[in-house]
């Protein structure tokens, strides 16, 4: 039963528990966050408040500072339990078997192979988005008396530029192939009608903006960076739209499989909205933009449309980020709002990143299990996968292998680096198949032990992720993988490798036989 939009999606997390109603005033500026950031650490810090633990619960405002009437809820995704109720699942290792289910099919031999492939076809075809002739987020357009600064949109940290849209689902098409691409791009609000558009270079509604670029700049293309290429910030009359622009739609509090797609590192070859239709097992509802050629979710809150000026570049952030520091100012492109559709009364969706746990870490783990599947494609060796929170995703990968010859660890690490988003990973360790990646004590015991750290420390040069604030340029620098998995002879090494320490199975059962007498002797009976 997938959730219809935002609204339904509330409904459940109420009834489970998962949402508190705060009617105390609150500002956007800053104090949403120092709330929400307290809640999802579960560090309650007044007199008198306790410690829980972290991953507290969403979090409806209906009081906000300024914005009378105004709803914002945000934490929705901040916690392992509702991360899988917002895919509807009991463990999210179910997505990953039904991804499974989907890449077991083998090529069919004969007549009665294709017409057991027909069900999962027919299923998968049900996935496909539809396009309607109108939803609810048509419910308020606004083509010309429009603001953003009408929603509660949140300055997160001290340091922050002002105020981010932190939520937002961004809608592009390749100029060449028709592909649409959502991607949750962060939006530094610069007026009424103009944010920041911050894609990164190596994302996909960046990699759309240079395809436009390219046409327009053909002698520029594959010798400069066509992102930190422009003219100049060239001011244009209001309401003037250059011909070469972008077009961009831009959807905020939509289901939660769709606001989860945007997030979800896809080859640029599948629609989110195709994923989204997967996770949720029913296929979304589209709806043609007012003022763009682009189609957004029908029930999403509220629609931006606008474009992005092939000819801008603007100053963006300081913006407190995920790290648990500010990224700092950089130049991206400029978004221009041409159209707001809203539902009435619209509920604005949006997070905090900042020091972990927080909400994204959440999000991102539903990540990892969820590509694990798809990560063995390419690596077959593989059995776990574990980027731990404090790793900040793109800082750390914890990864376990089934090692069959030698060097095989390395193999491992540039496949990684070769493998989408993967590429930023700062840090991969290695280890054999008797690690539970999971477990940080087994991990970090296991690999410092096995490790020659000249001999087994790879370093390589490459793409970096723009967050990064270490690496000798922005967007490129040094990864360095570990191989701490056992060395062999055949990989040079002679010496005896040591037995891990295990008690005898007889002894064992001695002392669970005397278990008894002695756990009350121990006093913890
Ligand atoms: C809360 C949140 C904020 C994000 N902000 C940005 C951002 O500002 N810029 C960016 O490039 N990626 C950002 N990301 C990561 C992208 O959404 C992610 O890399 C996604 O896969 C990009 O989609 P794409 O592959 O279609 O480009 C953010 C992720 C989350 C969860
Ligand atoms: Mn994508």
């Amino acid at each position: 039963m997938a959730y219809d939009d935002l609204r339904d999606w509330m409904v459940a997390l109420e009834a489970a528990g998962e949402l508190r109603r705060i009617r105390t005033q609150a500002d956007p500026i800053l104090e949403i966050a120092e709330i929400t950031d307290r809640v999802s650490k579960g560090k309650y810090e007044s007199a008198g408040s306790r410690s829980v633990p972290a991953g507290g619960p969403a979090l409806l405002f209906e009081n906000v500072k300024g914005y009378p009437g105004a709803r914002l809820l945000i934490n929705q995704f901040g916690s392992d339990k509702r991360m899988r109720m917002a895919l509807e699942v009991d463990s999210l290792d179910e997505v990953a078997e039904r991804i499974r289910g989907f890449m077991d099919v083998k090529s069919p031999q004969g007549f009665l192979d294709k017409m057991k492939m027909l069900p999962m076809l027919a299923e998968m075809g049900k996935f496909f988005p539809k396009t309607v002739p109108s939803g609810a987020c048509k419910q308020v357009i606004k083509g010309d008396n429009f603001s953003l600064l009408d929603f509660p949109i949140l300055q997160c940290w001290p340091q922050d530029a002002g105020r981010f849209i932190t939520l937002p689902c961004v809608i592009t098409r390749d100029p060449r192939t028709g592909k649409r691409n959502l991607g949750m791009y962060r939006m530094q609000v610069y007026d009424e009608r103009t944010t920041g558009m911050h894609w990164q270079r190596q994302k996909i509604g960046a990699e759309h903006y240079r395809e436009r670029l390219r046409e327009t700049q053909p002698d520029a293309a594959g010798r400069v960076d066509l992102m930190a290429r422009s003219s100049g910030g060239a001011v244009l009359a209001e309401g003037s739209r250059p011909s070469g622009a972008m077009e961009v739609a831009v959807a905020i509090g939509t289901d939660p499989a769709l606001t989860f797609s945007a997030i979800v590192p896809a080859p640029p070859e599948v629609e989110e909205f195709l994923i989204a239709g997967f996770l949720r097992q029913k296929p979304v509802e589209l709806v043609r933009c007012e003022t763009v050629d682009l189609e957004v979710p029908a029930s999403a809150e509220i629609v931006l449309e606008g474009y992005v000026n092939l000819e801008e570049l603007r100053t963006e952030g300081p913006f407190g980020d995920h790290t648990g520091f500010y990224s700092l100012q950089d130049q991206y492109p400029v978004f221009h709002v041409t159209c707001i559709t809203h539902r009435k009364d619209p509920i604005y969706a949006t997070t905090i990143v900042g020091k972990p746990p927080m909400e994204d870490g959440w999000m991102g783990k539903a990540v990892e299990r969820i590509f694990l599947p798809l990560m063995k494609l390419s690596i077959p060796e593989l059995l776990d996968v574990n980027l731990p929170i404090e790793g900040i995703f793109h800082n750390l990968m914890i990864v376990s292998i089934r090692k069959s010859y030698p060097g095989q660890a390395r193999k491992v690490m540039n496949a990684i680096w070769a493998l989408g988003q993967a590429m930023f990973t700062k840090c991969i360790l290695v280890v054999d198949e008797d690690v539970d990646v999971h477990d940080l004590a087994d991990v970090t015991l296991k690999v410092l032990n096995h490790i020659d750290p000249e001999r087994d420390i790879q370093f390589t040069l490459g793409p970096v992720d723009s967050l990064d604030h270490a690496s000798r340029l922005p967007n490129y620098g040094s990864k360095m993988g570990v191989d701490a998995t056992r060395k062999w002879a055949s990989e040079g090494f002679s010496r005896p490798w040591p037995d891990e320490i295990t008690m005898d199975a007889k002894t064992r059962s001695q002392v669970d036989g005397k278990w008894k007498a002695l756990a009350h002797e121990l006093g913890l009976d």
